[in-house]
């Protein structure tokens, strides 16, 4: 693993050119571009994060530093989706009703594509209507909703429940993650998946589609 502490700085700072600096070097170093989002982009977000919390952080400190890693990501995001893979499955993404948060949906998008996935990503603030109307439009294995705000997570069992009146849950695998969820509440809901991170995404889709 490398040292990622000049990239943390400089996400720290809100220095998006110097964040997009420090991953081309990194990846042309021969880091793994899983290894910078993990150890380097989402570090500093989680820095990023507490921060805000102990009052030393104001939103647009959070937005300049989410701009910074939005970029970053960018610059990473040709060398995850090079390799011809072969498409394992397809997946509808969105942020829920409510929710602005897109770096950590972005982040799973992008694992997920990277890792030979098919994903329509819907964007941020995605009302159940759109979520079903993309099950229809797209027939994917998977639905995958994320939510960051303790007050957004009952828009997940909103759309599920839109799915089920468009008789849609039986034809597709629906899943959660973001910050604020877990698998309890996963279970609660009745989605058929929860994951914690990126990589958990992966290997949650794939053991959705072995089924
Ligand atoms: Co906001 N925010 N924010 N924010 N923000 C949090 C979430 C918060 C925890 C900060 C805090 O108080 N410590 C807090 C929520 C508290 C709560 O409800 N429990 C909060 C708040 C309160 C707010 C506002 C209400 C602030 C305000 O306006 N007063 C406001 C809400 C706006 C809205 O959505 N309506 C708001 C706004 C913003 C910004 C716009 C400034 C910015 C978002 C920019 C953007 O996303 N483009 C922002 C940010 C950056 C954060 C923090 C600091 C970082 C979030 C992040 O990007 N993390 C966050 C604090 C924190 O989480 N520590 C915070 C990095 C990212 C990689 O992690 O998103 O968790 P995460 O994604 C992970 C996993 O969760 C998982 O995989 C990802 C990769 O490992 N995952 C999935 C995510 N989605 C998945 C979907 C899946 C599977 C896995 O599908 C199956």
């Amino acid at each position: 693993m490398s040292d990622y502490s000049n990239l943390i700085q400089a996400i720290l700072e809100g220095n998006d050119a110097r964040c997009v600096e420090l991953t081309n070097e990194a990846l042309d170093e021969g880091a793994s571009p899983q290894d910078i989002v993990s150890s380097g982009l989402q570090a500093g977000m989680l820095i990023v994060g507490g921060k805000f919390s102990a009052g030393d952080f104001f939103i647009p400190d959070m937005l300049l530093a989410a701009r910074a890693v939005t970029r970053a990501m960018e610059a990473i995001r040709p060398r995850l989706s090079d390799s011809a893979m072969p498409t394992l499955g397809r997946v509808v993404i969105g942020t829920v009703s409510g929710d602005i948060h897109d770096i950590g949906k972005n982040l799973v998008t992008m694992f997920l594509r990277g890792t030979g996935f098919e994903v329509f990503d819907l964007g941020i603030n995605v009302p159940s209507d759109s979520f079903v109307t993309a099950v229809k439009e797209h027939d994917p294995d998977i639905m995958a909703m994320s939510a960051l705000l303790t007050g957004t997570m009952p828009e997940m069992q909103h759309v599920i429940a839109a799915l089920d009146s468009a008789a849609l849950l039986s034809k597709v695998k629906v899943i959660v993650g973001g910050a604020s969820i877990t698998q309890r509440f996963a279970d609660q809901i009745g989605a058929d998946g929860y994951a914690p991170d990126g990589g958990a995404a992966i290997s949650l889709c794939q053991k959705l589609l072995e089924k």
